[in-house]
């Protein structure tokens, strides 16, 4: 292919050329799983990351506090490493799961700021002076292994997050530069060599600058030596001075308004407010089926994925708001799942409340819409369909007529039929 023959230099010019691997770019929805220590408490005040609970306590958060000694006495956070024991984790079912949401990949938290490493890395307990990975300590099991040879027995590709920095780690503490070379850098490359992921999703960079975590020089062996370099996708938190203007995927964070032009990108955000696991958050929280089902299409519509977040529990089970969720959104793509894979931006992306997707190499435009129009008319400015055309409402596949009213194209939908929908969020028609 076009990357195979190339050789990378460690300077952004060579590397900001890397292709983005199609399988990504046609997947356009995956699932992010935050998952770790701070699944134990799992619990922030509404609107707070409940991943960040360590930070909260050690840098005076009175709520956190307050929860953490009425609930937990004086354990330290460390402590409850022991009772994150994930006796109730099935990867398969997980892997089920996720392949019947639609979405194409996983971005699993192996390591969060916490240091917390979920698999058997030896150099987080080196550096911590204890034991500090999921394989000593809390399950005893690797759970990256696990989840990663249950979910490629789907058709969803397995990736993993890695925060480069840790908060409290004595290592980054002492030395940033050692740190890099020492710590960080040995695990990401046992987490590429040992488990092969086809996402590498870094965070927890922005204390450092790119010089600092040598991230030019890892890219560089990443794209040119490592097992996965011609089917890895990475994003663009690689130091402080890097993300939205280096790397392969830029990546805003509960950011819907950016868009980018001319480069891959991908939002990430929760299905409430937090990325752990929030049990302060009520099932009103929750986005809708019909507001998460929009958000990707309106992703797709600008051209970018959407990473949907999940936070299971410390016995290894996703909430069943979350599974419901995730179950509702596989129900709407298995009818409408043709306005996304595959899709990108058409010339515009919106008319009001109608989101534009196109599959370019199809040709085939899809607009969909959280509102069935009373009277079924769709009025779309400044569009001249042909005789002929196959217009198409998805689903049942009823025929859509259309009329041409000076610049614009009138289409009739068939009456509302609530049977026509098994997955009534949002609706689409396609023109081929
Ligand atoms: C952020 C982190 O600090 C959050 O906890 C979360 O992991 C998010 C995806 O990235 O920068």
């Amino acid at each position: 292919s076009h990357t195979s023959a190339t050789t990378f230099q460690p300077t952004w010019e060579s590397l900001d050329r890397k292709q983005v691997p199609e399988w990504f770019t046609e997947a356009r929805f995956g699932i992010f799983i935050h998952w770790g220590v701070y699944s134990v408490p799992g619990w922030s005040s509404k609107g707070q990351y409940a991943e960040w609970y360590q930070n909260g306590l050690m840098n005076g958060d009175t709520a956190r506090i307050r929860f953490h000694r009425e609930k937990f006495g004086d354990r330290t956070y460390y402590d409850l490493a022991n009772d994150f024991k994930a006796e109730l984790f099935n990867a398969d079912e997980w892997a089920k799961l996720f392949e019947a949401s639609g979405a194409k990949y996983i971005v699993l938290t192996s390591k969060h700021h916490d240091g917390y490493c979920l698999w058997p890395n030896t150099n987080a307990n080196q550096t911590w002076g204890f034991p500090w990975n999921a394989a000593v300590v809390g399950p005893k099991r690797d759970l990256i292994g696990e989840l990663f040879s249950a979910v490629r027995k789907t058709s969803v590709h397995p990736g993993v997050y890695y925060s480069l920095y840790e908060w409290f780690n004595p290592l980054w503490k002492k030395d940033h530069a050692a740190y890099a070379r020492d710590h960080a850098w040995p695990q990401m490359k046992e987490l590429i060599t040992k488990y092969q992921p086809e996402v590498l999703w870094t965070d927890g960079e922005w204390d450092a600058s790119a010089e600092t975590w040598k991230s030019r020089e890892f890219l560089a062996w990443l794209y040119n030596e490592s097992a996965v370099k011609d089917k890895i996708v990475t994003n663009d938190r690689w130091g402080s001075d890097i993300r939205f203007h280096h790397g392969m995927v830029y990546t805003p964070e509960y950011q819907p308004d950016l868009g980018f032009d001319n480069h891959a990108w991908e939002e990430s955000r929760g299905m409430g407010m937090s990325y752990g696991y929030n049990r302060e958050e009520d099932a009103w929280d929750y986005q809708t089926p019909t507001s998460l089902v929009m958000s990707l299409v309106d992703k797709v519509s600008r051209g970018g994925n959407f990473l949907l977040d999940i936070g299971p529990d410390e016995h290894g089970k996703i909430p069943p708001i979350m599974q419901e969720r995730l179950l509702q959104m596989g129900q709407w793509m298995k009818t409408n799942g043709e306005a996304v894979y595959g899709c990108g931006a058409w010339r515009k992306n919106r008319q009001n409340d109608l989101y534009f997707t196109y599959n370019a190499k199809a040709n085939d435009l899809f607009i969909t819409f959280a509102k069935y129009p009373s009277g079924g008319k769709l009025v779309l400015e400044n569009l001249a369909i042909p005789a002929g055309t196959e217009i198409s409402l998805l689903g049942k596949r009823k025929p859509v007529s259309a009329t041409q009213e000076g610049e614009n194209a009138v289409l009739t939908l068939p009456a509302y039929d609530p049977n026509d929908f098994a997955a009534p969020y949002a609706y689409t028609v396609c023109i081929k």
